[in-house]
């Protein structure tokens, strides 16, 4: 199996950007953005420029360019490889609380926890003591704040359950794109269906999957990112958050399907 068909360390993943943006220094760059709780650096890839030989991605790539971030929770990815694989949170502690930890997916100062989040440190969902608490949220949000004129699109992936989402997750309240994000959201599911034979679900959060205030996805909305989608990728839950090696590729071949139906539309749009 190939590198990319395998999980890797948290290490292996700094090696591989370094490598990687040294290999393909004329169309990659690394974008140092902040630095985590246990001050580990948080970077984002930039792809810039076609020379591509996919024909899809060479369009995308001769309009766009492409922001990667590769591992925003660098503790709690590292934490879930030294000692507790189904680790979710941050690796932060605050104040007298008791408990390690903040869910960065309920950080975020977009219906910060309300309705759908906890104020338990001690929860998986603990939303923090105040939005952006988490060095990693406040390094992905001034980054998009910085860059907001000029971001088309911003997708979060996640897994498990295989939907594609958009705002809003912090209320039941429909947004003021709801059917064209509907729209877009359906033509994704409708070509990774055709692609691979597998049913991914599409709507608004909050009705979709449930209430969640403090998503980057609301967030990045409701600073004028219009198309802002959370993929939550494979599987329905035979497996659930333990996605087997041999899932990897096909899981990564509908992501990416998705991204440039995203982009397809975004670029007719512009
Ligand atoms: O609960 C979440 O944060 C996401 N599901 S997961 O199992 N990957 O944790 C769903 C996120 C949906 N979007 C927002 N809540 N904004
Ligand atoms: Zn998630």
């Amino acid at each position: 199996a190939s590198y990319y068909e395998q999980y890797h360390s948290l290490n292996e993943i700094y090696f591989w950007m370094e490598e990687i943006t040294k290999m393909h220094a004329d169309l990659l760059q690394k974008i140092y953005v902040g630095s985590s709780y246990e001050k580990r650096p948080l970077y984002i890839l930039k792809a810039t420029h076609y020379r591509e030989k996919d024909r899809v991605m060479k369009t995308l790539l001769q309009h766009l360019d492409f922001y990667v971030m590769p591992v925003m929770n660098v503790d709690g990815y590292d934490y879930t490889w030294t000692t507790n694989r189904m680790w979710r949170k941050s690796r932060s502690k605050h104040g007298d609380n008791k408990c390690i930890g903040t869910d960065m997916n309920r950080n975020f100062d977009a219906g910060w926890c309300g309705k759908g989040a906890s104020h338990n440190d001690c929860h998986e969902i603990y939303c923090g003591p105040y939005p952006e608490s988490e060095p990693e949220v406040k390094a992905v949000a001034n980054f998009l704040q910085k860059h907001k004129n000029h971001i088309k699109a911003y997708i979060t992936m996640h897994s498990y359950s295989q939907m594609v989402l958009f705002p809003y997750s912090y209320t039941k309240n429909k947004s003021k794109d709801h059917d064209e994000l509907l729209r877009v959201a359906n033509k994704v599911t409708d070509a990774i269906r055709t692609t691979s034979q597998k049913i991914y679900d599409s709507g608004p959060g909050a009705q979709t999957i449930y209430l969640a205030p403090g998503g980057s996805d609301d967030w990045a909305y409701d600073l004028g990112i219009k198309y802002s989608f959370t993929f939550e990728l494979r599987d329905k839950g035979t497996h659930g958050f333990l996605l087997p090696t041999n899932l990897i590729k096909p899981t990564c071949i509908e992501a990416l399907t998705g991204i440039k139906m995203i982009a397809l539309h975004v670029i007719k749009n512009i």
